[in-house]
């Protein structure tokens, strides 16, 4: 088989591109795409030659290392180092650079080939190359990590040390990026968390995120700040282990790059604009459309828009008869739009969720909430043909006509490069049989499922279990639902936790901790009256060491008609925890009635429960997560829903003293309000600082002479 060879050298801003292409199988792209003017090389070559040629350059560099990876994997080797069979004491020093900014979706020249007849497969690659991003098949504006969406992919061992330079290129906008799943132990600073943890990043500088790659598993990494995540930025981090620490090993042949899938909520313009109306004048933000690592077929879009192209290729998973894959889930969604995800004529292994694995379950769905990632295994067992990979929408992405849902390919090696026979719509992608995670079950008829809920699957992943059983040390009780404030500035429903909203703080609460006064965050201790909009940064202490359960309580119901939230999955920083139990109440649910059973321990918790960062609380119903508290620093534990989080559903917990927590480095960026100060310090106003040394030698002096008295 030959391949070709297309060099390009000082276009499109990326530096050297090297494209190696599969002939004749695949389509020749037009060279028009890359401003052909850079055109060094284009020929065909033996497949030995091609790897020859790119293994003399030093892959990591290039941008588009998504599409790379993929070329060269043909070759045997990785585009990025890091990605590799992982070893036990053999970590590696993993570098990456985000250039975080504006970007748009659908530049002409960049997406020229990004489009495909519908009823045709097309070539997703077309959609990969350098400065092409897809979206939903229009320009519309995003927030871009190297002008990619989803940004570039980590895949990286356990133990490995992760350095990252953003550069924020954001006209406006700070930036940081939260390493969702990473418990940053030891490193709280790096947490990416914006007013809790650190600074936003401001335009025009940079900041170097540098920490240990301490959690395996499926994880994501996306920015923290208002709707930036919700706008792109995000993508896939995957932490492998040693094939021997890996509890379900044995379950498959294959764990590859390519079987990872990230699913984005795509608005027909940016979710600033729809969420921000939305939350302003009451209107309804719907589904519009699910996104497959950047790809999908327009006709699933609920909101054709005017002008598109004919339709955008769909991603395309690659798998040979006979072998068993481990695919990768993750999603990231904006609004109450859970999804359900099937494969048609195949069963799923589900064995393991945000990153930790349990007793695996033979399944037909799963469901995700936002936050949420699942594992699990696919067994190539079906003949060669093509077969649809399903995703729909509920909530939000199901009511009245909207509709949302998705597909991807799985292709069997051997079988047509065409897409599955038969179009795939919404109903189909009902799927019956065993459903793990059902959402939304209070509303939804789920009457043809056996369902399996999250705080019904064992733990296995013994390295990280905690002793949670016995009697908590601390229990605490948070309820939400939304809530109504009729005045001028505050109209609407506020998602709002133990009748709190959220909001930041002035400046870091763990880097500048020795500047926190008491009137700068609120706790039960303050109390908020009733009918009044209560917004402060919330605060919980958690003693180090305790072992914590939290009780969540959703009073709302979702009805079909009503405005109603869907489950809220509420995701925790720095932590993984147990799910220990979890119901729904279907009579009139209250905080009491549910402190009332869990305090007469009527409430049964199983203490193997499945170790996870996100939990899908049932709408009215509760769930029960417990934990040990052992990683100190200030932890942000939210609703994971952009929308919901961006309207202040969350709270923070502080884990031990302030000096229990690590030392921040001493040069770490500050931020904070400043108001000249009418007094003016003695020595200050004389111009020179002799006042002040004064001062400091004067307070030396005193210091010692109390030291020498004890
Ligand atoms: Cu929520």
């Amino acid at each position: 088989m030959a391949y070709r060879l297309i060099i390009l050298k000082g276009v499109c801003d990326v530096g050297e591109v090297i494209l190696l292409q599969q002939w004749p199988l695949r389509v020749i792209k037009q060279r028009s795409n890359f401003c052909d003017d850079g055109l060094v090389e284009d020929r065909l070559l033996s497949l030995e030659e091609t790897c020859l040629q790119l293994g003399q350059r030093t892959l990591s560099d290039y941008r588009a290392v998504a599409k790379l990876r993929l070329q060269v994997s043909l070759c045997g080797f990785a585009a990025d180092p890091c990605y590799r069979d992982c070893q036990e004491g053999e970590p590696m020093t993993c570098e990456y650079n985000f250039t975080v900014g504006e970007y748009v979706t659908m530049r002409p020249a960049q997406c020229a080939s990004c489009r495909t007849l519908a009823g045709q497969l097309g070539d997703a690659e077309a959609c990969r190359t350098p400065g092409c991003i897809a979206g939903g098949g229009h320009v519309r504006i995003v927030s871009a990590v190297n002008s990619q969406v989803p940004g570039p992919k980590i895949e990286v061992c356990e133990g490995d040390r992760l350095v990252v330079k953003v550069t924020n290129e954001f006209s406006s906008e700070g930036a940081v990026i939260h390493w969702h799943g990473t418990h940053q132990r030891s490193t709280p600073h790096m947490d990416g968390t914006p007013y809790l943890t650190q600074c936003p990043i401001l335009p025009h500088t940079s900041f170097v995120y540098n920490f240990t790659a301490d959690t395996p598993g499926t994880h994501m990494w996306h920015s923290h700040i208002g709707f930036e995540e919700a706008d792109g930025m995000f993508g896939t981090m995957i932490v492998r282990r040693p094939v021997s620490k890996e509890p379900h090993s044995d379950l498959y042949d294959e764990d590859r790059s390519e079987h990872s899938m990230i699913v984005w909520h795509w608005f027909g313009s940016s979710a600033r604009e729809v969420l921000t109306i939305s939350k302003y004048t009451g209107v309804r933000s719907r589904g519009e459309g699910l996104i497959i690592n950047g790809l999908g077929g327009l006709e699933a879009f609920e909101l054709p828009v005017e002008n598109m192209f004919d339709t955008i290729p769909r991603e395309v998973f690659r798998v040979q008869q006979g072998r068993r894959y481990r695919f990768r889930v993750i999603y990231n969604n904006q609004i109450p739009c859970p999804v359900q995800l099937s494969v048609q004529n195949h069963s799923l292994l589900v064995i393991a969720s945000d990153g930790a694995s349990f007793q695996p379950v033979e399944a037909n769905s799963i469901m995700l909430n936002g936050g949420e990632r699942y594992d699990f295994v696919l067994k190539a067992d079906q003949p060669d043909n093509n077969y649809w990979i399903r995703f729909r929408g509920l909530v939000s992405c199901n009511s009245g006509e909207r509709k949302v849902h998705q597909e991807a390919v799985l292709h069997y090696e051997g079988a047509d490069e065409a897409l599955p026979e038969g179009e795939s719509q919404y109903e189909d992608a009902v799927a019956t049989g065993t459903l793990v995670n059902p959402i939304g079950a209070i509303a939804f008829n789920y009457s043809a499922n056996k369902l399996i809920y999250v705080s019904d699957l064992e733990n296995v992943d013994t390295e990280r279990a905690q002793n949670i059983s016995g009697d908590a040390d601390q229990i605490i009780y948070i309820d939400f639902q939304f809530n109504t404030h009729e005045s001028e500035d505050i109209s609407g429903f506020w998602p709002q936790v133990n009748s709190r909203t959220f909001s930041y703080p002035p400046f870091p609460l763990l880097t500048q901790r020795y500047d926190i006064t008491r009137d700068m965050y609120c706790t039960d201790e303050d109390i908020c009256a009733d009918g009044l909009f209560c917004a402060c940064p919330y605060l919980y202490n958690v003693e180090l060491g305790n072992l914590v359960e939290i009780v969540f309580i959703d009073l709302g119901k979702v009805t079909l008609s009503a405005r109603g939230g869907g489950d809220h999955p509420f995701h925790l920083h720095g932590y993984g925890f147990h799910v220990v139990a979890a119901g729904i109440i279907e009579s009139d649910i209250s905080t009491d009635i549910v402190r009332e059973l869990n305090e007469q321990n009527n409430i049964s918790k199983n203490f193997d429960g499945p170790i996870k960062d996100t939990v899908s609380v049932p709408s009215s119903g509760y769930a029960v997560i417990r934990f040990v508290a052992d990683n100190p620093g200030f932890w942000f534990f939210h609703c994971h829903i952009s929308s919901h989080a961006d309207m202040g559903m969350g709270f923070v917990l502080q884990v031990g003293n302030l000096t229990d927590m690590p030392n921040t480095p001493y040069d770490f960026p500050r931020c904070g309000n400043w108001v000249e100060s009418t007094e003016i310090p003695s020595g200050a106003a004389s111009g020179s600082h002799v006042g002040t040394i004064m001062l400091v030698l004067l307070s030396w002096f005193l210091l010692s002479v109390a030291n020498c008295g004890v």
